[in-house]
């Protein structure tokens, strides 16, 4: 038998890949979106492996660092969301973060190997007072030659204008679910908002980061409606997170999940990973927030399924994430590693 070495590996890599296709489409039909969930579960993780090769290096991931820049008292109602002033889950709110703290947080991230800095605040929409502060904290992550995005909520077409200038890259915006179990999960705000600010961040020029949480309670077909309509927006969204749901105590969403005793199926999270690369295959597809809750195995399965960025560090927003230490010797053992500089 021959050994497998480099060259073994890249004629393999040829192989799987040759029958994938390379276009990206923005007209799936539902139907097609159903089908693929409906596919044997190895045939949905060979097609979507054969067209990840196709667009990407397989071993590359990119690694994003979050910071909670403004945390707690939102008046939004998210039903999943420890930052909701709705919800008593005992997290105590903050002021906007000092513009020097957010810098000095950037650095150490991109000291660990951090491309991207995303910096994220428990607001509706900010007011004009703040986006002059936070207009500078993305000067100045953008001068340490990381890319930059933040996640503020809904946003006019003059802040949009602003944050762009002082050189934000991506907009992170999530639809979280379904157009149609949306309002059993948000009531303070409509998809059509989201959507608005969605068009908004592109005619902004900005790049657009959009996903959703899975476990929500919500049925496949929310899943399937979700990812079609990320796949059929004018534009892909640049980075697709899909973030398992984080339950915090205290918020109406854990309350609910427990009383029925709910939890995800880790195969059916893989299935909207590989169906998400699928559908948008030359997005960045973040298997974001839950993976304390993930084995090394699941992950590795996201990974192979399509999954190639992550968020990086010990904090998501306001819960845990994995040690760096521990992801560094998870994609060490798996032959994976950091993108160096971002695409
Ligand atoms: N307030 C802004 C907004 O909602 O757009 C930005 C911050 S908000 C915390 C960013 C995203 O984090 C949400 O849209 C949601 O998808 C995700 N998120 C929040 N809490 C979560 C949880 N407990 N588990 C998984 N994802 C969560
Ligand atoms: C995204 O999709 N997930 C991140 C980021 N975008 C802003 C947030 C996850 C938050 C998880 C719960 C928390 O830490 O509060
Ligand atoms: Fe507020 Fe965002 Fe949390 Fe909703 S998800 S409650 S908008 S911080």
């Amino acid at each position: 038998m021959q050994p497998v070495g480099r060259r073994h590996y890249r004629d393999l890599r040829l192989e799987m890949s040759d029958s994938a296709p390379t276009t990206v489409r923005n007209d799936w039909s539902i139907a097609e979106v159903t089908e693929l969930f409906q596919l044997p579960f190895h045939e949905l993780l060979f097609r979507a492996h054969s067209v990840h090769r196709r667009h990407f290096d397989p071993a590359e991931v990119q690694v994003s660092t979050l910071m909670s820049i403004k945390t707690g008292g939102c008046p939004e109602d998210c039903g999943y969301c420890s930052q909701s002033v709705h919800h008593s889950t005992g997290l105590a709110a903050s002021a906007l973060a000092p513009v020097e703290e957010v810098i000095r947080t950037a650095r150490a991230a991109r000291d660990r190997g951090a491309t991207r800095f995303c910096m994220g605040a428990a607001y509706r929409n900010p007011k004009p007072s703040q986006i002059g502060k936070i207009a500078e904290m993305i000067r100045g992550v953008h001068e340490l030659g990381m890319e930059t995005c933040a996640t503020l909520g809904m946003l006019s077409a003059d802040q949009a204008e602003t944050l762009r200038e002082a050189g934000l890259d991506y907009y992170n915006h999530n639809l979280d679910t379904s157009a149609a179990y949306y309002p059993q999960i948000t009531s303070t705000r409509s998809y059509a908002d989201r959507l608005d600010t969605l068009k908004t961040v592109r005619d902004a020029g900005m790049k657009v980061c959009c996903g959703g949480i899975i476990g929500l309670g919500e049925a496949e077909q929310d899943r399937v409606e979700l990812l079609h309509t990320l796949a059929t927006l004018a534009q892909h969204p640049d980075s697709v997170p899909i973030n398992q749901l984080v339950q915090v105590e205290g918020t109406p969403l854990a309350a609910a999940l427990q009383t029925s005793s709910q939890s995800v199926d880790s195969l059916a999270f893989v299935r909207v990973i590989a169906v998400a690369r699928i559908l948008m295959p030359a997005s960045r597809v973040r298997l974001s927030a839950g993976r304390t809750e993930m084995s090394d195995e699941l992950q590795a399965l996201c990974f192979f399924a399509g999954a190639n960025s992550i968020f990086y560090g010990d904090c998501l927003l306001t819960t845990p994430n994995p040690a760096t230490d521990r992801d560094r010797s998870l994609l060490d053992r798996l032959g994976m590693r950091p993108e160096a500089h971002a695409s």
